[in-house]
């Protein structure tokens, strides 16, 4: 039994090795799988699934591929495209999950979820994302039209990376604390998680026992994938 994740694409047009990396990755070791999870960020920015941008469309058909081949496809929000929505994970074949999970794979919970929520000490972030998950807020927003939609993702974009270039790099790391409390309120010894762009296996103690949490890379230039099976976790990384 093989387990995969991913997480942090951020596909877009702009970046076509990257889509085609990942093309590779779905038509390869993807099809080998048990299941796959994708936590998050699979898109640059998502602005609703009324978008007719084709890189969408042919990434929602290459997904179904998979999913069509035997292979259970997951998809949990980031927060570049927590507006994915049902309408897209039909076309894809995904299975929408809530934003943290607990899996149980060969006897093992495992926790999963973006990350964004674990980083607990960038309070502009905190409070930037609890306004943008307000149910009103984004009824109103996917109600708008695209091209002003375009402009306002542009514009929190922008925002963003101006915010960013002020912040210390621990400051955007996820906070310790939260990490074990999160992993102890799930009564987990495993946590996989994205968003932050350092991939790594890190050892720590929740439970009052051995942790591990593995964070995936971003695909930046080169794929990073977590592997699940039952004699372990091991994080790759494959050029595209
Ligand atoms: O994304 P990244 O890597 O740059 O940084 C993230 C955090 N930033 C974000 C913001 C996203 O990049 C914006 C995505 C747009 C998605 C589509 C639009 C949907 C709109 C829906 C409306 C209901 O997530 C960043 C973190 C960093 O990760 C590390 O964790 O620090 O957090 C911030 O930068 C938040 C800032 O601290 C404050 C926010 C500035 C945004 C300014 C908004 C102005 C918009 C005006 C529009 C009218
Ligand atoms: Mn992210």
């Amino acid at each position: 039994m093989t387990t995969l994740f991913i997480a942090d694409l951020h596909l877009q047009t702009e970046e076509p090795a990257i889509t085609a990396g990942f093309l590779r990755f779905l038509a390869g070791e993807a099809r080998r799988a048990d299941a796959l999870y994708i936590l998050g960020d699979l898109f640059e920015a998502w602005i609703g699934d009324d978008d007719p941008n084709p890189l969408h469309r042919e990434m929602a058909a290459a997904i179904k591929a998979v999913v069509d081949s035997g292979v259970p496809c997951f998809f949990l929000h980031g927060n570049r495209d927590f507006l994915l929505g049902k309408r897209f994970a039909r076309e894809s074949g995904m299975t929408l999950l809530p934003q943290e999970k607990v899996l149980e794979l060969d006897g093992r919970r495992v926790l999963i979820m973006h990350g964004d929520t674990l980083c607990t000490d960038d309070a502009g972030y905190q409070a930037f994302r609890a306004r943008v998950h307000q149910p009103w807020l984004q009824r109103l927003f996917l109600a708008l039209p695209l091209v002003i939609r375009r402009r306002i993702a542009a514009r929190m974009r922008a925002g963003s990376k101006a915010a960013n270039g002020s912040k210390s790099l621990a400051m955007m790391d996820v906070n310790p604390q939260t990490v074990t409390a999160e992993m102890e309120r799930h009564r987990v010894q495993w946590l996989i998680h994205g968003h932050t762009h350092r991939p790594a296996v890190h050892e720590l103690t929740a439970n009052g026992q051995p942790a591990r949490r593995v964070v995936l890379g971003a695909w930046h230039s080169e794929g990073s994938v977590v592997r699940v099976t039952p004699d372990g976790v091991e994080l790759v990384h494959f050029p595209f």
